[in-house]
């Protein structure tokens, strides 16, 4: 027997997450190309409803790409601009580390390394940026927790090659792994191929780029194609890691969709058994048991989708698995075999709605128990060490003219999420870090906005891209410099 855990052990990770389309900004400097993500447009002068309609209702589509791909300008491209980290990363990371952050969580761009992706030699002057990023982290006693892929792939490999479609792009993406690893290697603490490795199933564009009106009634099929091609990219970057960087982890991540039953009826628990199956577990089990589950037979043969496998993709996902899981958590849902149960929004997905949560200004339903249920579930499935890749509360901020921001809520919303995730440690999980999402403002994935404010500090940027982009620490930026001094023993 173990002994009795009564709080966070003394390196427990307290940090915070960005990614490079939504932060970065500087989308055609230093010889960066363009990317899939920089092809989402938003008009900033919409309203919230607006935004959100268009959101909801419209997936990505042919019309939007072309035009985007003719579209040199930012004035439509919120994620071109992103909060303009690429200028302004030195006071960012003054800020990081007079709060006493332990890790960074942020993501490599691929057309900032490879411009168009099939290049014969990489972008000097992106690997430069990224070594000097890095390197500036550890000299303030950061560690850094790098990303792969967070969404944002050379359009090229869209345009020329079809993207995922396309085996071409494992050869692509194996090259850009290469690289990265042999260049930033020595400077990166985990490694973390794919951002929430479900969102192709989700958010098409974004996972896997594939237009939706483009492909029809052939999307499902594309979906898992795609996502086999991400799986065998998956273990092919776990390989290199393993080979080149023995000592560095390399882990998988998903958005978690935490699911409950609706009633005790044998019904919701069959359903809830099977939404946790096709929308988490599926994902989670092939990056760390190594192998396609049994379940799934059933769901391709309902969907009619057929996988594509070449000789020696089995293998090759069974001899590499994840060294560690992490997942984003922003809401729980419910799970029932009764149509018509009333929806909300949550991240990626619309939810069924609790009624004994509450929501978000987004409608994305507050749920700090289940971050709890989810830390359990994952580690008495795989018993691997845990990282909460993202979570946090995305709300519309006021900037008050003596510079300070009270957000009460967000600080409300990480105590419970925080207290709940100590007592999966007293459970017994070994949950290693938790990482903020959106630790500066930053462009929302979702809406394209920078109003739906994630972070501890606040960026001066509307969503059509006017401000200073100065930086203000919110009350909550203090909060966590507290909660991390006392390696969360006070959480105010
Ligand atoms: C996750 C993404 C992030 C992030 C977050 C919040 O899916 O990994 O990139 O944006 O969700 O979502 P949103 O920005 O839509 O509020």
């Amino acid at each position: 027997m173990g002994k009795l855990k009564t709080g966070f052990p003394d390196d427990f990770l307290w940090g915070g997450a960005i990614a490079c389309s939504q932060a970065d900004g500087a989308w055609n400097e230093d010889g960066k190309g363009k990317s899939t993500q920089d092809c989402r447009w938003l008009d900033g002068s919409w309203t919230h409803d607006q935004i959100e309609e268009k959101h909801q209702n419209n997936p990505f589509s042919k019309a939007e790409f072309e035009a985007a791909l003719l579209d040199d300008g930012t004035e439509y491209y919120p994620l071109r601009r992103g909060n303009d980290f690429y200028h302004h990363w030195r006071e960012d990371l003054d800020l990081f580390a007079q709060m006493g952050l332990k890790l960074f969580r942020t993501s490599i761009c691929w057309s900032r390394i490879f411009p168009n992706g099939d290049d014969a030699e990489p972008n000097p002057a992106g690997i430069a940026w990224y070594r000097e990023l890095f390197a500036a982290c550890h000299e303030c006693g950061i560690k850094t927790f790098v990303t792969m892929l967070h969404y944002d792939i050379p359009v090229n490999l869209v345009t020329k090659y079809g993207g995922w479609k396309n085996r071409k792009t494992i050869e692509f993406f194996t090259r850009y792994v290469e690289t990265i690893v042999e260049e930033l290697g020595d400077l990166v603490d985990f490694w973390l191929p794919f951002n929430e490795f479900n969102a192709g199933r989700f958010a098409p564009w974004d996972g896997v780029c594939l237009i939706a009106d483009e492909e029809g009634d052939n999307l499902d099929q594309q979906i898992f194609q795609c996502l086999h091609h991400q799986f065998v990219a998956n273990a092919r970057a776990i390989q290199i890691v393993h080979e080149k960087c023995p000592e560095t982890p390399v882990g998988g991540m998903i958005a978690r969709f935490c699911t409950y039953p609706a009633t005790c009826r044998p019904e919701d628990n069959m359903q809830a058994l099977h939404d946790d199956q096709y929308a988490n577990w599926f994902y989670t089990d092939v990056m760390a048991r190594g192998a396609y589950p049994a379940y799934m037979d059933r769901y391709f043969d309902k969907l009619g989708i057929e996988i594509q496998m070449e000789e020696g993709d089995e293998e090759l996902i069974a001899a590499n698995t994840v060294d560690f899981l992490s997942f984003s958590y922003y809401f729980s849902q419910v799970a029932t075999a009764d149509q018509g149960w009333e929806k909300t929004a949550g991240n990626l997905v619309m939810a069924n709605k609790n009624p004994y949560l509450e929501s978000t200004e987004w409608g994305w339903q507050i749920d700090p128990l289940g971050l709890r249920v989810t830390l359990n579930q994952m580690y008495d499935r795989y018993g691997l060490p845990l990282y909460i890749a993202e979570n946090g509360l995305g709300t519309a901020d006021v900037l008050e003219a003596d510079g300070s921001v009270h957000d009460p809520y967000r600080i409300d919303y990480l105590r419970k999420h925080i207290d709940c995730m100590r007592e999966a440690v007293i459970d017994g999980v070994d949950v290693r870090g938790y990482m903020i999402w959106g630790f500066l403002d930053l462009v929302s994935c979702g809406p394209l906005t920078m109003s739906k404010r994630y972070g501890v500090i606040y960026v001066d940027l509307d969503n059509s891209g006017k401000g200073s982009a100065k930086r203000y620490c919110k009350d909550s930026y203090y909060w966590y410099r507290s909660c991390i001094a006392s390696n969360g023993a006070d959480l105010g």
